[in-house]
């Protein structure tokens, strides 16, 4: 009780006022939806994110809620921490040089390529039939040739298609090279109105977008420089969806690391960065409807060391994925603002939910062409796994495009490369998607063990992760 009177007492500004948002574990199992439905009643906005964990947000009168939080019915009160898609160490630089800043939002501001929105939320295409042929952009992706991806996939072609969550700031649906690859939800009838297979969202037929509450997890929402002004990284989950699962053989563009693999789009980031709450909800949708292999390349940025319990309500997201068999892939984390990365075993502020002890999680620092270390990636030699590709990634970007950087093309500027552990975790949740489908009956224990156990070991690595390699799918698909 202590702790929870801690909490509280942290959370309250001002006029007895709770600010924005708390997340509220109940003690009885299921009484989640009675609880918010109470609540409602009570003038309160609640949500229910499971069936023992609820979110109440806006600016609470006191009077109307410390007697339940201090009730029996209530077991941990936490903060709605926000997360972020782990930051792209060039974009952070270039965003702290404010004269150059200030010098492109001129140059930018009678562009209207660059100035007028996106149009959000496009038409979801049926998937296309399959035109077989050579990827042209493929001998471009070093990161394929780095993981022995061409060998791999002659050892074993892809059987039964494993879905991947990308659990982001959306995907580009429409894309060429993605859509063949989307995830179909099988037990739900399009655009009727009716939530056929009534898992809680209406029409969901190839993923939710979970922040603004539709069906089309569309990325960048807003011009690119819009939102890159505003801190976020554009067409991120476009990015990430193309290493995974890129459309494969099919005479467009790239391939992903597992060509066949589905792509189940969960957005949850935008411009501002996104919640816990909406990472659970993603997280519990994607092991509930059938993803095996779930792709993070975000968290949070430190949580409280001192807190001992943490974010209890995130933590028990990854258990339950556990539980339900699925391997959690996260990005190991882009280090601190100056772009340097540090020890997540040791350092006071350890990127979650990378760090977390789940064993179902498999944390992946990004290395180079070279087989260096990124300069900004995370490392920790009991904390993170593996190194996979993960600056200067070719991918496919949003608006058809396939992209190793960022650019602006009117004014010949190249924004940043498309660097990360971001872009190092796709590479590996494909390597899952591969090798499980390839394996169907295998655990998430015995697809973890066969991915670290393949890792090739490279100096850069030795005494930084725990497998001291780089994945390679080649040796992977001989276990
Ligand atoms: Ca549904
Ligand atoms: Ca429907
Ligand atoms: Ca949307
Ligand atoms: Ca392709």
């Amino acid at each position: 009780m202590i702790k929870l009177l801690t909490v509280l007492c942290a959370l309250i500004i001002g006029q007895g006022v709770y600010a924005d948002s708390l997340l509220i574990k109940l003690a009885a199992p299921s009484s989640a939806q009675h609880t918010v439905n109470a609540m409602k009643l009570a003038g309160l906005k609640a949500t229910v994110v499971s069936s023992t964990w609820i979110e109440v947000s806006g600016k609470l009168p006191i009077s109307k809620f410390k007697g339940f939080l201090e009730s029996s019915a209530v077991v941990h009160v936490q903060p709605n921490y926000k997360v972020y898609t782990m930051e792209n160490p060039a974009l952070a630089k270039l965003r702290g040089n404010k004269a150059l800043m200030a010098e492109l939002a001129v140059k930018m501001a009678g562009n209207p390529i660059y100035t007028m929105a996106a149009s959000d939320n496009p038409a979801i295409p049926t998937a296309p039939s399959l035109a077989a042929g050579m990827d042209p952009l493929l001998s471009q992706q070093w990161s394929m040739t780095d993981v022995g991806a061409a060998n791999a996939w002659k050892i074993a072609p892809m059987l039964s298609e494993v879905v991947v969550a990308v659990i982001d700031t959306g995907v580009d649906y429409t894309h060429e090279d993605l859509v063949q690859n989307m995830w179909r939800n099988p037990r739900e009838i399009p655009n009727n109105g009716i939530d056929d297979d009534r898992n809680g969202y209406v029409d969901d037929v190839i993923g939710w977008d979970f922040l603004d509450k539709d069906n089309k997890p569309y990325d960048l929402k807003g011009s690119i420089f819009e939102i890159l002004l505003s801190g976020a990284n554009p067409g991120h989950g476009t990015h990430c969806a193309g290493n995974v699962a890129a459309t494969g053989n099919n005479s467009k563009g790239i391939s992903g690391v597992a060509p066949k693999a589905k792509i189940m789009a969960l957005r949850f980031i935008g411009n501002q960065g996104g919640s816990t709450s909406d990472a659970i909800l993603a997280i519990r949708y994607a092991v509930d409807n059938g993803a095996k292999v779930l792709s993070n390349s975000w968290g949070s940025r430190g949580e409280d060391p001192s807190d001992t319990v943490g974010n209890l309500a995130l933590r028990e997201a990854v258990q339950y994925a556990m539980d339900k068999g699925a391997l959690f892939i996260a990005a190991a984390g882009n280090g601190n603002e100056m772009g340097m990365g540090y020890d997540n075993d040791t350092d006071s502020k350890p990127s979650y939910p990378a760090s977390y002890t789940h064993e179902n999680i498999i944390s992946v620092a990004a290395i180079d062409v070279n087989g260096k270390l990124g300069t900004f990636s995370n490392w920790g030699p009991q904390s993170v796994d593996i190194g996979a590709p993960g600056v200067k990634v070719l991918s496919t970007t949003v608006g058809g495009k396939y992209e190793d950087s960022l650019k602006i093309p009117i004014i010949n500027f190249t924004i940043a490369g498309w660097d990360g552990t971001s872009m190092a975790t796709p590479h590996v949740a494909g390597a899952a998607a591969l090798y499980w489908s390839a394996n169907p009956h295998k655990t998430w224990q015995e697809v973890k063990a066969a991915i670290l156990s393949s890792a090739i070991p490279i100096p850069a690595l030795t005494g930084k992760v725990t497998s001291h390699g780089k994945l390679n799918v080649e040796e992977l698909m001989k276990r």
